[in-house]
């Protein structure tokens, strides 16, 4: 595995810098946001930080959201556990919440986190599994918080099955939904697969998000839940020619991952609209991680009005020019980006700004060096 501290601190921190970034824009659910919106905010930003950067007291700190508080307590209680440790990690979700319920949590997950707590962590998956009658919550939280599993995962040399175990315990105990326990799954290998590539090459990079995530579906065929409301996509209306052997329904993350590679092998970047239709940049899992790696790839080239920015720059402008559930996207987006690029791309001020970007800098390099002997 190529995995370099730099990667490893690129997709801590950049998890970080995508959720506070992108929390600036989180409510605007619905109005149009546009690369010159957030361009007036990063500017702000950056001039803060030539005025006030050297200053230990930073003024302007923007705070990071749920988020970051679970991703951080994903990466303690691996580093801590040298491992998954099911119940030291609920404990740590429910602990975080409830020191600081305000961090912007899902509108339900808070039930999860106090049965929890009432219950002394006597059964860790039965809340989570007792959400939406039964149906488990489809929302984004499991995806939103996994990338350091896909982090730490290099540092033990797990394959995909053993990835795909750590990502879903670590999905259960708030999202019993298959569609989110797969999403954070695709999210988590997402981290991981650009933490090894050596070379960067997108094309490879997608078909073998592809040929996993047939796998995956496949193995649980008979566990969807296509019906759910507000997520149809079935406008888009090539449904047969979506090439994925028995997943031709558009409820699925092949359908969308082959959007992406439609998407990204185009001469022009696709129009704003066409990517919200597809992506829908929503709150749910199915919408929200595919949405990010698009962003991220689509990121790879030249975005418009973003020719002077670097690349990782790039995936976080255009990840919250797109609106809806920014903070998340953003910072999914934000984990690839920093897997693949590593923290060289990560702009000073940018960190700088970021509530827990110096902390995710010391957690990468004590992930990093991990003695794992005992694994
Ligand atoms: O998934 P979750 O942790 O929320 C994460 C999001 C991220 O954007 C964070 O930044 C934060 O803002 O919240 O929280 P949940 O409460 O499990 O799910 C989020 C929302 O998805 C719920 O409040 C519901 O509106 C919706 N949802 C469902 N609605 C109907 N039926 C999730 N599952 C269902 C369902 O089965
Ligand atoms: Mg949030
Ligand atoms: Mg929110
Ligand atoms: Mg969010």
């Amino acid at each position: 595995m190529a995995a370099s501290l730099s990667r490893f601190q690129g997709a801590l921190v950049g998890g970080v810098i995508g959720d506070c970034l992108g929390s600036e824009f989180e409510a605007l659910w619905g109005q149009k946001i546009g690369i010159g919106k957030v361009m007036s905010f990063i500017m702000k930003v950056e001039d803060d930080y030539v005025k006030t950067g050297n200053k230990k007291h930073r003024r302007n700190l923007i705070e990071f959201t749920d988020d970051t508080a679970m991703a951080r307590s994903v990466t303690k209680s691996l580093i801590q556990n040298r491992g998954l440790h099911e119940r030291d990690m609920a404990k740590r979700f429910t602990e975080e919440y409830l020191r600081e319920p305000g961090r912007g949590y899902g509108g339900s997950v808070a039930t999860v986190f106090r049965s929890l707590a009432d219950t002394n962590y006597a059964d860790i998956y039965g809340p989570a599994r007792a959400q939406f009658d039964g149906q488990g919550s489809y929302g984004n939280g499991g995806a939103m918080r996994i990338s350091p599993a896909g982090v730490f995962s290099c540092r033990c040399n797990l394959d995909m099955q053993k990835l795909k175990e750590m990502s879903d315990k670590i999905t259960m105990i708030t999202h019993s939904n298959i569609q989110a326990i797969q999403g954070a799954f695709l999210q988590c290998y997402a981290v991981q697969l650009a933490l090894r590539m050596e070379k960067l090459d997108t094309n490879k990079f997608i078909d073998e998000l592809i040929t996993t995530m047939e796998t995956v579906e496949k193995e649980s065929k008979g566990h969807e839940c296509d019906d759910r409301p507000g997520t149809d996509v079935s406008t888009t209306t090539d449904d047969a020619e979506s090439g994925t052997g028995d997943n031709k329904s558009t409820q699925t993350f092949c359908h969308r991952l082959n959007k992406i590679k439609e998407f990204i092998n185009r001469d022009e970047q696709p129009q704003d609209t066409e990517v919200q239709t597809v992506f829908k940049f929503d709150i749910s899992a199915l919408d929200a991680v595919p949405a990010a790696i698009y962003c991220f790839l689509q990121s790879t080239k030249k975005i418009r009005d973003l020719e002077d920015r670097n690349e990782f720059e790039r995936t976080i402008i255009y990840s919250i020019s797109l609106g809806g559930d920014t903070d998340t996207i953003a910072s999914m987006a934000g984990s690839i980006a920093g897997a693949w690029y590593g923290i060289e791309l990560i702009p000073a001020s940018w960190q700088h700004c970021s509530e827990g970007a110096y902390e995710a800098l010391k957690d990468a390099k004590e992930m990093f060096n991990l003695k794992m002997e005992n694994i």
